[in-house]
């Protein structure tokens, strides 16, 4: 059952100490004709990935899901997305963590080493943003964010690390306070999220390897579009020379 949290956010707070999921949980709320709610939850016993991919998320970490029905069309949908991981990396940055973001969801810290690709980096956070609507209208938007808080780095898999090994525990509750009181700003202007997100993004100007749906593409990460997708100019051969949109995918 959900307990007080006590929060000022800008968000009604349904707080669990265990879910399975909370972008379940949001879900079924957004399905009830709720808004501007977020189930927040100490741990989570099935949380989820993109793609069918498993989310660690045991207690001590900051699981949540924001419920929302903003006025946008459905392709304005990854604007949320950005904003959420934008208001994520300022929260971390204020916990003294050196977060950063590749595109499109994950908050990282730059992790020392190097490969071929360039530096490598750890993931302090995921951004799981799921919707439904009309091809013209966003009925409802449920932005989910994974941040590994006060957790171990050896309770999550290889490549993750936490604010916890990166700064020391935060407090919770100021630390979600400040993530949404950020999500709150950008999402009421979303004209601020892409310039926001750029200042903080570390895909830009580097070579990415993007997965889609329709197949890879190779080149130079670019720009991010109005709408907030990534902006890939193709090596050559690989696609042709004009620049490609990709509004989904992975990056490496
Ligand atoms: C994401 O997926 O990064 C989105 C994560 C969203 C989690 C939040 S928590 C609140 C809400 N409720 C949910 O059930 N989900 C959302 P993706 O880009 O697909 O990355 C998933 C991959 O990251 C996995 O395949 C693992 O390799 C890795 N991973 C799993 N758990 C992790 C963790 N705690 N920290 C860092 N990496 C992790």
């Amino acid at each position: 059952p959900a307990v007080e949290f006590g929060l000022e956010a800008p968000f009604e707070i349904e707080y669990h100490d265990a879910i399975g999921s909370t972008n379940d949980r949001a879900r079924e709320l957004a399905g009830e004709g709720v808004a501007d709610v977020v189930v927040l939850a100490d741990e989570q016993t099935g949380g989820r990935g993109r793609l069918d991919r498993e989310w660690a998320a045991p207690s001590g970490g900051v699981w949540a899901s924001v419920v929302t029905r903003p006025a946008v069309a459905p392709l304005r949908a990854p604007l949320f997305t950005l904003a959420a991981a934008v208001a994520t990396a300022r929260a971390a940055r204020e916990a003294g963590v050196d977060a950063g973001i590749k595109w499109p969801n994950d908050v990282v810290v730059p992790g020392g080493g190097e490969d071929s690709n360039g530096p490598e980096y750890h993931k302090l956070a995921g951004i799981l943003t799921e919707m439904e609507g009309e091809t013209d209208r966003v009925e409802w938007l449920v932005v989910g964010i994974g941040v590994n808080a006060n957790v171990d780095r050896g309770s999550l898999p290889d490549g993750a690390t936490s604010i916890r090994d990166e700064a020391g525990d935060v407090d919770r509750r100021r630390f979600v306070q400040r993530l949404l009181e950020e999500f709150e700003s950008l999402r009421t202007d979303l004209e601020s999220v892409v310039p926001a997100w750029s200042d903080l993004a570390l895909t830009l100007g580097q070579r990415v390897r993007v997965d889609r749906p329709s197949g890879e593409v190779v080149g130079e990460a670019v720009d991010v579009t109005d709408s907030g997708a990534l902006l890939v100019e193709p090596d050559e051969g690989s696609e042709g020379s004009d620049h490609v949109t990709v509004a989904a995918g992975d990056c490496e």
